[in-house]
């Protein structure tokens, strides 16, 4: 529990997070190493690793550089079973509740559960809600289920408030990767009033004022994966953009 602790701890003081998603199709030793150094610079607090849709095979190695070059703590991101490497810290064990498809919900736990159990992480059951981000992105084709409009601040705060209930440590609102539209502060401040558990917020984000605003809406872990892929650069505005936010506890 040592990650979800240090979560909620943070979240406790008021704390807010800068996750860097890191995509293993998507870069090579080079370009992580880069990647992580400026990371390591910018004080960011953790890395997600994965995504809905990932080719090759690399997660292992990519996550073993990753930690033998800095103590960031790496969170698995899976898109499926699949993807999971007993280097990283803790996994994200998502159910997609803002979707319909069993598989997602529960049938690939099932699958896979003596093998997540086997690997020894630590695992944090996370909601995961994909919110609609105006044009199709690779989670909400892959997943075969609806994302919540855009619009509908009240079913997200009710699919948020339901799956804490069901025993969600973490809520985790997505626009899905280089989503055309990021998810609205509004539908932030009402989902983040109703829920107890950390608020993790990605998909298209591209500027640290957006990253600000969403911290200031009830985000307390801000993930950007897209904006980072284009200009590395950015890992050091949104990083200050996000922990320059007002301790308000
Ligand atoms: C996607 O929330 C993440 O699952 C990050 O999205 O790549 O658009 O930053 P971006």
């Amino acid at each position: 529990q040592k990650i979800y602790n240090q979560l909620t701890d943070r979240k406790g003081a008021g704390r807010k997070s800068f996750t860097v998603l890191i995509d293993p199709d998507k870069v090579d030793a080079v370009k992580l190493e880069k990647l992580i150094t400026l990371s390591v610079e910018a004080g960011v607090d953790y890395f997600f690793v994965g995504g809905s849709l990932v080719i090759s095979n690399n997660l292992d190695e990519c996550i073993q550089q990753i930690k033998a070059s800095c103590n960031i703590p790496v969170l698995l991101f899976p898109g499926a079973p699949s993807q999971i490497s007993k280097y990283a810290d803790a996994l994200l064990y998502l159910s997609l509740i803002s979707g319909r498809n069993p598989e997602l919900l529960i049938g690939q736990h099932v699958i896979s559960a003596p093998f997540v159990k086997q690997s020894g992480l630590e695992i944090i059951p996370t909601g995961y809600m994909v919110i609609d981000g105006g044009a199709p992105t690779t989670v909400s084709y892959i997943s075969n289920a609806s994302p919540i409009p855009a619009d509908k601040n009240e079913i997200a705060m009710c699919t948020a408030m339901a799956g804490e209930m069901l025993g969600m440590k973490l809520v985790y609102m997505d626009a899905g990767s280089g989503a055309k539209k990021a998810i609205t502060e509004h539908m932030i401040e009402r989902v983040s009033a109703h829920i107890e558990a950390p608020l993790i917020v990605g998909g298209g984000i591209t500027d640290p004022e957006k990253a600000y605003r969403n911290c200031k809406a009830g985000a307390d872990i801000i993930v950007v994966g897209n904006a980072i892929e284009k200009d590395a650069g950015l890992i050091k505005e949104m990083s200050a953009a996000v922990h320059s936010v007002p301790v308000l506890i």
